[in-house]
């Protein structure tokens, strides 16, 4: 059998000519053009990233290498007796391309394993911040602290490091990093909200069962957290914690550094902190409304007043998807099948039938349907892992897959530190000026 890392480097090998044709023989070719607005807008739609592993249609949504989501979950190998596949064989899936059997899959799983211990100092320092720290800033603090293993940093510094080899010691920094990652939020979780009692793992188990068991939350709980992990792994390399991952990475720094920075920017509001303020926006309508699902009428009211507050619908909108999103829908269809009367889940769902036609009137947001966001809380809630601010380090463990194997790539195919140009104020002013004078020209002549 040809392990993950052989597979990996025959991609290698036959993609850099790929690349470096692109670049020699091609480099001058436009892809896109920046108007003002893109660059004081965040510089949506700049098409200005390469990435293979995931793609973002507004349309249709998100593909893992060419995959839906439903035929992620279909055609990759699971645990016996389950319906949502390894994360183990999602991650050679994103590394490689290609659907890996049971066997190799279960290579990987072993393969973790064997790199799953986390440093004893990891947990003191856990231990030693304040227990009110957000479990964000506990969860990059645990991977920063770790960048002591970068074999990455160790390579570079004893000079063993080229342009043709530096994917390598990535890769083992990625395969070290992952592996623990189920153990320090299953960690953070119970030294937060369950008084520090820990539970270890399984050495029997995969990377979504042991986590599952580390959190002390029963079967089925494995299945959502592989299906949750993989659902939430990529979303091409524009988001703010894959784009930032890949950033720092750009500059030689390692996995360590470079994820712990992606995690930072996961743990904005506007990114994956809005699972959490979905669910505290819900909790607060339930609470209002008496611990019942408030009717359609009371609903309406309560999302114009949010809007007429200044503040956003928690889980609406996306800056690049313009339908809803698919993996709100996987993540519906969950509940539809395991939890179908669960009054928040049916207040989710009303939500769904209210909250687009407002956004439309509203008139503001582009996207006025729901993203994976509004879904992912309700299913956490009611298999009891209601401490919702948690809930941004399942979206961490799960966008680790995604961001790490993409900057696996990037060493692999010696992308460059990256430095888009800014401008100043007043040479826009100068671009807006000139447009002008150019457009008046052409009406006159
Ligand atoms: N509720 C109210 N107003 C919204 C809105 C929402 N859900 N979504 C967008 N808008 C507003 C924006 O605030 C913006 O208003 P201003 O012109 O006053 O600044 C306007 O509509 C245009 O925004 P847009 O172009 O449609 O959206 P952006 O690309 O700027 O932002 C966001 C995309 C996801 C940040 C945005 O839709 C939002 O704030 N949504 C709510 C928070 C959320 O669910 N975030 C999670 C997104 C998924 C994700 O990354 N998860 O990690």
């Amino acid at each position: 059998m040809t392990t993950l890392k052989e597979v990996l480097a025959k991609k290698i090998e036959e993609h850099r000519k790929r690349t470096t044709k692109l670049l020699v023989e091609h480099g001058d070719v436009k892809i896109s053009e920046v108007t003002i607005a893109q660059a004081i807008g965040g510089m949506r739609g700049v098409k200005s990233l390469v990435t293979d592993i995931s793609y973002l249609d507004p349309y249709e949504g998100i593909r893992f290498r060419g995959y839906t989501i439903q035929e992620v979950m279909e055609k990759l190998p699971k645990p016996e007796g389950k319906d949502y596949p390894y994360v183990e064989g999602f991650l050679y899936l994103l590394l490689t391309g290609d659907i890996p059997t049971k066997e190799q899959a279960l290579e990987v799983v072993e393969d973790m394993r064997k790199r799953s211990q986390v440093p004893q100092y990891v947990f003191d320092m856990l231990r030693a911040l304040p227990r009110d720290s957000h479990p964000m800033a506990m969860f990059s603090a645990a991977i920063v602290s770790m960048q002591r293993e970068s074999v990455f940093a160790k390579a570079y510094s004893e000079g063993k490091f080229n342009k043709y080899n530096s994917w390598e010691y990535m890769y083992e920094d990625v395969l070290n990093l992952l592996a623990k990652l189920p153990q320090i939020g299953a960690f953070i979780y119970r030294l937060k909200y369950k008084g520090d009692t820990q539970i270890d793992p399984d050495p029997n188990l995969d990377f979504g069962g042991n986590f599952a068991r580390m959190m002390g939350i029963d079967p089925p709980y494995d299945e959502v957290a592989r299906m949750y992990f993989i659902l939430h792994s990529d979303h091409e390399s524009g988001n703010v914690s894959a784009h930032t991952t890949h950033l720092v990475a750009s500059a030689l720094s390692d996995a360590y550094y470079s994820l712990a920075a992606g995690i930072n920017g996961l743990a904005g509001p506007l990114h994956g902190l809005a699972n959490q303020e979905v669910l505290a926006w819900i909790q607060k309508f339930m609470e209002k409304f008496g611990g019942g699902v408030p009717t359609e009428e009371q609903l309406k009211q309560a999302v114009w007043d949010t809007l007429n507050s200044g503040q956003v619908i928690p889980g609406y909108g996306h800056a690049v998807l313009r339908k809803t999103d698919p993996r709100y829908t996987a993540q519906r269809e969950y509940c539809l099948k395991y939890l179908p009367d669960y009054p928040l889940f049916q207040l989710v769902s009303k939500l769904y039938d209210v909250v687009p036609d407002i956004l439309k009137q509203h008139g503001k947001a582009k996207n006025p349907w729901p993203n994976v966001d509004a879904q992912s809380g309700v299913i956490q809630w009611y298999y009891g892992l209601t401490e919702y601010d948690f809930y941004t380090v399942l979206f961490g463990i799960g966008r680790a897959l995604g961001v790490l194997s993409n900057i696996t790539w990037d060493r692999a195919l010696g992308y460059p530190i990256e430095r888009p140009k800014s401008v100043t104020t007043d040479m826009l002013e100068e671009f807006a000026k000139q447009a002008q004078e150019a457009k008046e020209n052409g009406h006159t002549a």
